[in-house]
């Protein structure tokens, strides 16, 4: 191997950030009597926090996000992913207007990030719904998708010019497995096919919506972020884990991208034989190509197996026994699945109606270790070397389907800062940077110095 074979040089204004979202890091004091937000009432009931944690405090990234903006400086990064508190964003006066206060403040966090240089990508629904709206079916019913298209408006008139990128809405297809399938998640839902088809009608019209929405005002590019997973059947001579394998992927990766390039919705057989289902199909007028990017989520594989039972369910489950080396999520290691899926998987989908190139960033993708949220001091989990691998490893991939030829302009780190992981509380910790909740520290972690240097050198030393 020569020399420079040993180092990867990313292209020239490639964008090294952080990820990151409101609920998750913000410690909003609107939040913590439980009533503004689906998901600030959700984390005050019983049972359904794994380590019993609540996001109340949270990272305080609401007071003290100069020293969050400081950090994004040292370590070199030029892009930076948050999401806005649309539950927070709303006047309490009514009368759809912004609250001033909070319109304020997130002018000031970007604000913040473009005099340093930092590219800005802001996301308008990152799984939380105004508590209102959940009550009124959230995005079981067509109104939220209406609610959001409004707000965006709201939203674009003021934050025009600080935004560089918008992502309408996180994650669509992991916000109706988890609400409506799994259950782990508001509105608490379980194997509710037909509550999940429906949600994912609605969550296509408000892109819909919001794409316009954002366009009024803004001439930034506008995307939704798809969480990307490759399905592998667990047993490879199974006909019937083949089936699952097909019919999850179709739905969990392709369902959504593939609605918003051909603008109408349509569910592989036989799922349309069902009269529920088959109303849900169709044109969603308007919606045909509104992505200006390719928006990925990356993080691992699944194994997906068929389950006996009554009636046949065609999308089986997850398998939990794993093949390879797992994070402290239970989640497989598998670069290679990001090669793959910017090689071949979103193919289709990288190029616009017109046959012209849709470029690709890289919106999250990182690893998790499990430490109780209640750690303050001592020398824990600074050196993260699994993380460090990861990075490594992913990265490596990255640089691969670059030189494939895939456009792929940016990369963004899950997370920043350890933060509210959603139903696994504040045990799970993402962060290049370790947060202890109690004091409020912010330490570095190895990762951060070498995605530091990354950034700095524009390359990955192998
Ligand atoms: O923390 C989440 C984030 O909110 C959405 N994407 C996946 C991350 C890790 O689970």
């Amino acid at each position: 191997m020569s020399k420079d074979d040993k180092i990867l040089k990313f292209p020239d204004g490639f964008l090294w950030g952080a990820a990151t979202s409101h609920f998750q890091v913000e410690g909003h004091p609107k939040e913590i009597d439980g009533t503004l937000s689906d998901w600030s009432r959700w984390t005050k009931e019983e049972g359904r926090i794994s380590d019993k944690s609540h996001a109340d405090q949270a990272c305080e990234f609401y007071f003290r996000f100069e020293e969050d903006l400081s950090l994004i400086k040292d370590l070199n990064l030029g892009a930076f992913r948050l999401s806005l508190n649309w539950p927070a964003l709303l006047d309490e006066e009514g009368g759809g207007q912004l609250d001033r206060e909070q319109v304020d403040y997130y002018k000031r966090v970007l604000s913040g990030l473009k005099e340093n240089g930092v590219k800005t990508f802001v996301t308008l629904f990152h799984f939380c719904l105004p508590e209102a709206l959940s009550r009124a079916g959230g995005w079981q019913n067509p109104a939220t998708a209406e609610a959001f298209g409004r707000f965006s408006e709201l939203v674009a008139k003021e934050l025009d010019g600080l935004v560089d990128y918008w992502i309408t809405i996180n994650e669509p297809l992991a916000y109706v497995y988890q609400g409506f399938i799994s259950g782990f998640w508001p509105p608490g839902k379980s194997h509710d096919y037909i509550s999940a088809f429906t949600a994912m009608r609605n969550f296509l019209y408000g892109h819909s919506l919001a794409y316009d929405a954002l366009k009024k005002f803004s001439s930034a590019p506008v995307s939704f972020t798809c969480h990307w997973r490759p399905f592998l059947p667990k047993n490879r001579f199974s006909p019937l884990d083949h089936m699952v394998r097909f019919y999850r992927d179709r739905i969990f990766n392709h369902l959504f991208p593939q609605a918003v390039d051909e603008g109408h919705l349509h569910f592989p057989q036989p799922l349309g034989l069902s009269r529920e289902i088959r109303q849900l199909e169709g044109e969603i007028p308007g919606l045909k190509g509104k992505c200006d990017f390719l928006a990925i989520n990356y993080y691992t594989r699944e194994l997906s197996r068929f389950k006996m039972g009554w009636p046949i369910d065609i999308f089986g489950e997850c398998s939990m026994e794993n093949e390879l080396a797992v994070s402290d999520m239970g989640w497989e290691i598998y670069p290679k699945g990001l090669y793959d899926l910017l090689v071949t998987e979103t193919l289709p989908y990288q190029k616009n109606g017109d046959g012209t190139a849709r470029p690709v960033v890289i919106t999250e993708n990182g690893y998790a270790n499990l430490f109780p949220p209640e750690m303050a001091d001592g020398d824990w989990s600074l050196s993260d070397e699994q993380r460090v691998s990861y990075l490594r490893l992913h990265l490596e991939q990255l640089y691969r389907a670059i030189k494939r030829g895939v456009d792929v302009r940016g990369y963004l780190y899950w997370s920043l800062l350890d933060n509210f992981e959603w139903a696994e509380g504040l045990s799970a910790r993402f962060g290049l940077v370790r947060v202890s909740y109690p004091t409020q520290e912010r330490l570095l972690r190895a990762s951060a110095r070498v995605y530091q240097e990354i950034a700095r050198n524009n390359a990955l030393q192998l």
